[in-house]
């Protein structure tokens, strides 16, 4: 760890408060280039337990950046984990409000819900498969606290990975009898395709993102509990949103699910 634990705790409240009010700011390394990927994770959690003492449940964790069109969105190639809030859930068909956000942008994703606790520094996809009670589409709208969605990849994992709000919906089902890593995901806006893409994107099976998820957590001495909803990171890169705007995302043999933006 590069900072100090008091300044943990002020850029922890900087960024939420940040993400509470819809206020833009610059990026945290820009006045902390010494930051570490330990401060990154610090501060993030620090974030997540303002949230739990103030009575927010935590609905499940995301992976982020698993997929070449995120990477090559973002300029960044490597993935990251945040955190699920209760207030971040939008249920399928339902409506997000663009006012409470700052520039939001939504992604296709592929969900996991787990049936058993997953942990260990060689978690494999055969053993998150096993862990697997069902999956299904998703979309995740995501909302970087940073000055025109532009960071680093400690900025962003301070940030919650710019976790803003999550829709799982569409035609749940065990991964069993699946080709998952062939199933194809159809990202549309208005009703024009905007992405096609196959599951494999994404870390060549989402079920490695679940892996990965668990193994970095298990270098921190964490599991992962049954019954925890898991987003693998958008297969495709993500797509600006605006008033009026209807997403859906569009899964092979797991159904269809979409949001509107008001
Ligand atoms: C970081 C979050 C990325 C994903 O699915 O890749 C993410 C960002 O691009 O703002 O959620
Ligand atoms: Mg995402």
């Amino acid at each position: 760890m590069a900072l100090a634990p008091n300044v943990i705790d002020e850029l922890a409240e900087h960024l939420e408060t940040a993400e509470l009010e819809a206020r833009e700011v610059v990026k945290i390394t820009d006045a902390h280039p010494d930051m570490d990927w330990d401060d990154a994770y610090a501060i993030q959690y620090a974030i997540r337990r303002r949230k739990v003492a103030r009575g927010c449940r935590i609905a499940g964790m995301k992976m982020g950046l698993t997929s070449k069109g995120k990477w090559d969105q973002m300029g960044v190639r490597e993935p990251v984990y945040g955190f699920l809030t209760d207030y971040g859930s939008v249920p399928d068909g339902g409506v997000v409000d663009l006012s409470m956000l700052i520039h939001p942008k939504v992604e296709a994703e592929i969900a996991f819900m787990t049936k058993a606790p997953l942990e260990g520094l060689d978690c494999s996809i055969e053993q998150v498969l096993d862990a697997t009670d069902f999956i299904m589409p998703a979309l995740e709208v995501i909302d970087s606290r940073y000055l025109n969605f532009k960071f680093d990849i400690k900025s962003v994992v301070a940030d919650n990975t710019s976790a803003a709000r999550f829709m799982v919906g569409g035609a749940p089902r065990s991964p069993y009898g699946l080709d998952l890593p062939n199933i194809g995901i159809v990202l549309t806006k208005n009703g024009e395709i905007v992405a096609t893409v196959a599951a494999s994107e994404v870390l060549g099976h989402p079920a490695e993102s679940v892996a990965t998820l668990v193994r970095m957590l298990a270098r921190r001495g964490e599991g992962l509990p049954a019954g925890t909803l898991v987003l693998t990171g958008g297969a495709t890169a993500a797509v600006a949103v605006s008033h009026g705007d209807i997403v859906e995302v569009r899964c092979q043999a797991l159904g269809t699910a979409s949001l509107r933006f008001v």
